[in-house]
């Protein structure tokens, strides 16, 4: 069987900017690549956010209902849990929630949403078999859940492949062999033996890893989203992956915007430095769509001085450019190197769970339920979360 696979199209990215577009237009190029295949794998961060806009989810839905345009010979057959096999949607679907759709136990999350439309079937903790002429494929599922909590909720999944299929299984985490170098974190060690495939979204940059005999597939995303080198050096792509070869295979998007990622040492003054920064976006050609700059200035300026990003990027309106600068003064610099340091290796997830979890120490809680607490109060249920807190539901 061919199984097509598209990740991270964050659907909604960007929502009210110039690239508002982006993710619909790119995340419906790569469904459409994907068509001809036997079934479709969408490894998480399909949407990017947990309570996508109506308006996100009516665009979402109308790309996903492409699948409904094709007629694959393979067909959904069973699940792992014995659930219900739901009717055909054209191309089976088998989707895992992300980092960004994560939401607590009891609460639906938009992959369960569109597994309601019919657009997917939702793989969380569950395996889906899908046959083709007494070939079967068993794709086993973990969404994404907050790093630290990775290890032990992958055991709790208990995941054995399946005698006589092929076995795949996708996750959304990020490995600390890859991403970063963190103990808590997830290792290829962790992962059970004897699949097939290991599939892991979460990484935007796609790349095939190989450790232990095993063979790890970062398929990346479809939508550029944190403008560094990595990301412009690697095109965005959909992976096939043909179960009798054994073999992965990529096709290149050609939708994405180009990327450019400038460095500037500031030299002489503010002045001097915007001169020298409005060169070299000069020296960029214009392409439609407007391709997007990260433009890093380095070096340091003068005590006391500011560089005015507005003067910077003033004219260049087909453009889409983002400016970092570390040259500020030293007194700005450490103020926003605590900022970087901050967000560069937390998303505002994960610092608002470090938070609760310290809250929860100093109040004598040390339940394993402190992932499910955050969302919980972030929806306003906090009767719910005090049962939790206090022992009454499992
Ligand atoms: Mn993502």
């Amino acid at each position: 069987m061919k199984i097509a696979i598209a990740s991270d199209m964050h659907f909604g990215y960007a929502w009210g900017t110039e690239r508002q577009e982006d993710s619909f237009v790119q995340g419906r190029e790569a469904i459409a690549k994907c068509l001809d295949a036997d079934a479709i794998i969408l490894p998480g961060d399909i949407f990017d956010s947990r309570v996508p806009k109506p308006e996100v989810m009516d665009k979402a839905m109308r790309v996903l209902r492409l699948v409904h345009s094709s007629h694959s010979p393979a067909a959904i057959t069973g699940f792992r849990s014995g659930r219900e096999v739901p009717a055909s949607m054209g191309t089976p679907v088998v989707a895992i929630h992300g980092t960004h759709e994560r939401r607590a136990r009891g609460l639906t999350n938009p992959v369960q949403l569109l597994e309601a439309a019919g657009l997917c079937v939702a793989a969380h903790n569950d395996a889906v078999i899908i046959s083709r002429q007494g070939e079967s494929v068993a794709i086993h599922g973990m969404g994404g859940v907050p790093e630290q909590y990775a290890p032990l909720a992958l055991k709790e999944c208990s995941f054995k492949p399946l005698p006589g299929a092929v076995n795949i299984l996708v996750l959304h985490q990020s490995f600390r062999e890859y991403v970063y170098e963190d103990a808590a974190f997830l290792s290829m060690g962790d992962l059970p033996d004897g699949f097939d495939l290991y599939i892991n979204g979460h990484v935007h940059t796609g790349d095939v890893k190989q450790k232990d005999g095993k063979t790890l597939l970062h398929p990346g995303s479809t939508i550029i989203t944190q403008m560094i080198k990595s990301e412009s050096e690697h095109p965005k792509r959909v992976w096939f992956y043909d179960t009798a070869t054994g073999e992965l295979s990529s096709e290149s998007l050609d939708t994405p915007r180009k990327l450019y990622c400038l460095e500037l040492k500031a030299t002489g003054d503010a002045a001097e430095t915007v001169r020298k920064a409005r060169e070299l976006l000069e020296g960029i050609r214009p392409h439609n769509p407007h391709p997007l700059v990260k433009l890093k200035v380095t070096g340091s300026l003068p005590p006391g001085s500011f560089l005015s990003t507005a003067d910077i990027t003033r004219g260049f309106d087909s453009l889409v450019i983002s400016v970092d600068s570390t040259a500020e003064s030293e007194h700005f610099k450490k103020k926003i190197e605590i900022l970087r340091e901050a967000q560069a290796k937390k998303s505002i997830d994960e610092i608002g769970l470090s938070i609760l979890e310290k809250n929860l120490e100093q109040a004598g809680y040390s339940g394993p339920r402190a992932p499910d607490l955050l969302p919980l109060l972030v929806e306003g249920k906090e009767e719910e979360a005090r049962k939790i807190i206090s022992g009454q539901t499992s």
